[in-house]
């Protein structure tokens, strides 16, 4: 169990505390309800936990409503005190992020990792400041796992199996020629849903990768680097795109070289966010397995459990679910993102 620097000073103010209300009751009573006599100095209440977020930044559709369930559930009247930043995608401001979190004595610290490497020295500043560090979303390659409290987020492994699953089994009962848009270079998501699409399709023969690139998680750069594709090849069967977005860029690519997506160039990708379930429904792409993005209720669960020296899962796996087109014309009407 982490002994936070919140828990300890529960402790010492608890007493500080104690003194003060003792020479409060000797005074004329009144007194400010300011929280920043709080003995914590932590700026909010004792009850306030103040939380620092570093966000990956506004890449994707699925981004922004991961930012948006992290910002209405981290509210003052839930308890939190949070200061949040965007890394627009750079490790460099993702650290420090975290450096001013630390220096700033939040009660806890959580983020997004963009790349799973090159975390260790500043969680291990923050261990040695006493502040724990949540992780969700995406992991960190670290071999110390003291360095952070817990992991919230999909199993990115599985979520690539299932799409390499539903390839094999529905689309390879004949050669197939696939391209891969990955997602951020060295990035968790993109790491583990390449391996589990090629692990599931590795005993099928008739699935053949004759190109995959990074399309960095974004549409725009998905239809660039579609477009390449087009012009290197003249036989693809079918575009395997780590997130809805690359998908959705894709599908620009395709209708500009005049083929239609979803027939000519089947497309499966990540995520189920509404742009992407819009296009499913339409029939422009063939099966998604989602990525839940609202983790702004289990951050909230974890944070409070954390600073109050309880012990905490060390990974927490959210649900994930796929639809084909007919699921999606279902789901969409009642979808939260
Ligand atoms: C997955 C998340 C990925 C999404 C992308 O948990 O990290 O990053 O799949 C997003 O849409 O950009």
């Amino acid at each position: 169990m982490f002994s936070t620097k919140k828990a300890r000073t529960r402790l010492t103010g608890v007493l500080a505390g104690a003194a003060v209300f003792a020479l409060a009751a000797c005074s004329s009573g009144g007194g400010s309800d300011d929280d920043t006599a709080d003995a914590g100095g932590n700026g909010g209440g004792d009850d306030v936990i103040s939380i620092g977020f570093s966000q990956v930044g506004a890449e994707s559709g699925w981004r922004a409503a991961n930012t948006k369930s992290i910002q209405d559930t981290l509210t003052a009247e839930n308890g939190f005190d949070l200061s949040f930043s965007d890394a627009q995608q750079k490790q460099e401001n993702q650290i420090q992020a975290i450096r001013s979190y630390i220096a700033q004595g939040v009660d806890v610290i959580a983020f997004s990792p963009v790349v799973e490497s090159g975390w260790d020295a500043v969680l291990e500043e923050a261990k040695d400041a006493g502040i724990p560090v949540i992780l969700t979303d995406r992991a960190v390659d670290s071999e110390d796992e003291s360095l952070y409290e817990s992991f919230i987020g999909s199993d990115f492994v599985l979520e690539g199996e299932t799409a390499g699953e539903w390839v094999s089994e529905n689309l390879a009962t004949e050669p197939i020629n696939v391209v891969e848009l990955q997602g951020t270079t060295g990035a968790a998501p993109a790491i583990d849903r390449k391996a589990g699409f090629e692990e599931a399709t590795s005993d099928n023969p008739n699935v053949t990768i004759i190109d995959s690139q990074t399309g960095n998680f974004t549409r725009s750069e998905g239809k660039t680097v579609m477009e390449g594709f087009l012009q290197a090849h003249d036989d693809i069967d079918l575009v395997y795109a780590h997130n809805d977005d690359m998908g959705l860029g894709a599908i620009e690519a395709i209708e500009a070289a005049g083929l239609v997506p979803g027939e000519d160039i089947k497309i499966v990708t990540v995520d189920a966010v509404k742009d992407g379930m819009q296009a499913l429904a339409d029939g422009k792409i063939n099966f998604i397995v989602e990525c839940n993005p609202l983790l702004g209720p289990d951050l909230a669960e974890i944070a409070k459990k954390v600073v109050a020296g309880e012990e905490v899962e060390k990974r927490i796996v959210v649900e994930d679910q796929s639809f084909t087109q007919e699921q999606a014309v279902e789901a969409l009407p009642t979808r939260e993102y």
